[in-house]
């Protein structure tokens, strides 16, 4: 498949957008203005922004509580996630849901979740009413190793399968989930093996390879809008920070860690650019301070925006 050179300069910096927004993040949680918890997605940016590529401004994501990189890959904007975070009214929940509520169901995203695997049941019920609907839109759903493990992924995929859903499930395999080792949990090799079990077509791809990623999921979209229903594709990655911020992950080798850090999607792909003269470095440099700029601006519109109103605390509440 050729992309052209637009699109290849798009997608690397949708990646330093994840990852500069992220880094924000770190830096303001370990300065204690952001309150609870985040999990941050550094080193996977290549995953999200590879899938979302593939998709329409109308198809749909789920995410995970590890979704920053699904939302801006999508299309949200940093400004009102980073409102959002430090818990004001501006944010995308009026301050009230934090990182793992961010939801933009005008640009399809169903929402970040805080319940593992509970995005996989939501993909089948946002595609199963895109058929009722009659439209041709696609769901993506953004999963981890560890949610793979779950009743919801077993349920919800067969589910899927019997109906022939027009769902991609993306699997996030970055070894871990928490601090147990994925093969600690499962056997086979690969996670993707797990589609024959479900009767659909899978593929397993390098995470890391943001056109690796899109390709993968390029074809499995165009499956779903046909009505050949999902598909299982597994990309292998890596969270380069802890479960969530603070978590001092001495349960990782540091071997691993550095081999790890030779595959970063950002630095790889920046030089694979420059090397097919896609961009210069003068280029690129040009577009993460563009990146610093509006993240910058994110914090600062994050920082001057009020709280909500103690009144406002059971707006929004259905029960
Ligand atoms: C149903 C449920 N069980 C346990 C947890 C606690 N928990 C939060 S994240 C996580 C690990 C998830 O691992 P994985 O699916 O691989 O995603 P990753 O964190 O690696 O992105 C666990 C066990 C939870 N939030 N929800
Ligand atoms: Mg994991």
């Amino acid at each position: 498949m050729t992309i052209d050179n637009e699109k290849l300069i798009e997608k690397y910096r949708t990646m330093v957008r994840i990852r500069t927004f992220e880094q924000r993040v770190s830096r303001e949680f370990a300065a204690g203005n952001i309150p609870g918890f985040v999990h941050l997605y550094v080193g996977e940016e290549a995953t999200a922004t590879g899938a979302c590529a593939a998709l329409r401004s109308d198809d749909y994501i789920t995410s995970t509580h590890r979704g920053h990189g699904h939302v801006i890959a999508k299309g949200g904007q940093p400004d009102l996630m980073m409102a959002e975070l430090y818990g004001k009214k501006t944010g995308y929940c009026k301050g009230k849901g934090g990182s793992m509520h961010i939801a933009d169901t005008d640009i399809g995203i169903l929402g970040a979740n805080g319940i593992v695997g509970a995005g996989i049941p939501i993909a089948g019920g946002a595609a199963l009413s895109a058929r009722m609907r009659g439209t041709d839109q696609v769901v993506v759903c953004f999963l981890g190793d560890g949610a793979s493990n779950r009743g919801t992924f077993h349920e919800g995929v067969n589910l899927a399968a019997v109906w022939q859903l027009p769902v991609v499930y993306v699997i996030e395999n970055n070894l871990y989930a928490e601090k147990t080792r994925i093969a600690d949990t499962y056997r086979l090799p690969d996670l993707s093996d797990r589609a024959g079990a479900f009767g659909i077509p899978d593929v397993t791809v390098d995470g890391n390879d943001v056109v690796a990623v899109y390709e993968a999921v390029a074809e499995a979209v165009a499956r779903a809008r046909r009505g050949e229903g999902p598909t299982l594709v597994e990309c292998k990655t890596y969270r380069m920070h802890g479960h969530f911020e603070g978590d001092p992950q001495t349960y990782k080798p540091a071997d691993e860690v550095e081999e790890w850090k030779k595959k970063d999607p950002i630095v790889n792909f920046r030089k694979r650019l420059v090397e097919m003269e896609v961009l210069t470095g003068d280029d690129a440099d040009a577009i993460d301070q563009q990146v610093n700029n509006e993240m910058d601006a994110a914090v600062r519109f994050a920082q001057e925006s009020p709280f909500p109103d103690a009144e406002e605390a059971l707006e929004d509440v259905f029960a």
